[in-house]
């Protein structure tokens, strides 16, 4: 059968193109102006992406290959141990990290079909071609589409057996609301004894997140800048690309990056497809990204306000990065 469903269009049937510059032209007429993280990732931003998570400074990436790689025969062992089960991997990517556990469930020689959940069509069909090279025995349903979406395919599975991955601290990116409500979501398409495992950065050490967001080589500075390169290409934006620079900050009070893009000058910027003319103050800034970092009784309370219990904590020799697991 064909490996890869695609879910392109919204619920109310308007495409991706019509709520960007939907979402663009309400973000910036707010006061303070923002643009939402979701649209970092077009290609040059998902190449971008794969950049910084080979950073030095990007800490996130290999701390939570060290959890995989240091436990991953424990963690597949908490995976449906009886029967056939789906393996949902929401904003799988390259799955360099679930590849992992995919080898240890191969080895274990566990009945289970591997769902990878992404926006990119492109990375779905490589990763679809990579897992046909290297590991032709594991069935893989890929989907493209938003995470929306993705629990659409959760609804009408709703009677399997289910593991969701949601790796890479991504669930940081959400608003606080909005990752609660995200996390209610998957539970309430889950059964007694389903498993999500999640990924999440933990508190640590201003210095060191704030190095992470604010890369010697200004590769993250080039990641957060290419959301108006995506404008000009995308919707016939005028962005003066040298006129705003990337600043994160971290608030080690409300366990929060956040990265703006900063106007260096008084100026205008006109979006064609909006048709309309958007005025920048000198150093008026644009919210581009919260990265939350979490303490694991942050992780514990959200689990439990969403209807998981945390099974099992695994963690990073330097306790940088947790990958919790949490069970219905
Ligand atoms: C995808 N997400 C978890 C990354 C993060 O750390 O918030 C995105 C990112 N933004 C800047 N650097 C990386």
């Amino acid at each position: 059968s064909q490996p890869i469903v695609i879910l392109q269009s919204k619920p109310d049937g308007t495409s991706m193109t019509d709520s960007f510059a939907q979402d663009v032209a309400i973000g910036l007429n707010q006061t303070p102006k923002s643009l939402s993280s979701r649209y970092f990732y077009d290609g040059k931003g998902s190449e971008l992406f794969q950049q910084i998570m080979a950073l030095p400074e990007y800490y996130l990436t290999s701390c939570e290959f060290e959890v995989l790689i240091a436990h991953k025969q424990e963690i597949v062992n908490y995976f449906a141990a009886e029967g056939f089960f789906h393996l949902i991997d929401l904003g799988a990517g390259d799955a360099l990290k679930t590849k992992i556990l995919l080898s240890q469930l191969q080895k274990e020689q566990r009945k289970f079909e591997y769902v990878p959940v992404d926006i990119s069509g492109d990375a779905m069909a490589q990763l679809c071609q990579s897992l046909q090279e290297e590991m032709p025995a594991v069935n893989v349903q890929a989907v493209v589409g938003e995470y929306f979406q993705a629990l659409e395919w959760l609804q009408a599975n709703k009677a399997e057996q289910k593991v969701v991955l949601f790796l890479g601290s991504n669930i940081g990116n959400f608003k606080l609301d909005e990752s609660l409500a995200f996390l209610q979501s998957i539970r309430s398409f889950l059964n007694p004894g389903d498993k999500l495992l999640l990924g999440v950065d933990l508190r640590k050490d201003p210095d060191t997140i704030l190095a992470a967001y604010n890369d010697a080589t200004g590769v993250t500075a080039e990641f957060n800048i290419n959301l108006l390169r995506r404008i000009n290409r995308e919707l016939g934006g005028d962005f003066n690309i040298n006129r705003f620079r990337h600043y994160a900050v971290y608030n080690p009070q409300e366990g929060v990056m956040k990265s703006y893009l900063v106007s260096k000058a008084h100026q205008d910027v006109y979006i064609k497809d909006i048709d309309k003319t958007f005025h920048f103050d000198a150093w008026e800034a644009i919210h581009t990204e919260y990265s939350h970092k979490y303490s694991l009784q942050q992780v514990e309370e959200m689990g439990k306000q969403s209807g998981f219990a945390i099974e099992q904590v695994f963690q990073d020799k330097r306790q940088y990065f947790a990958d919790v697991l949490f069970t219905v």
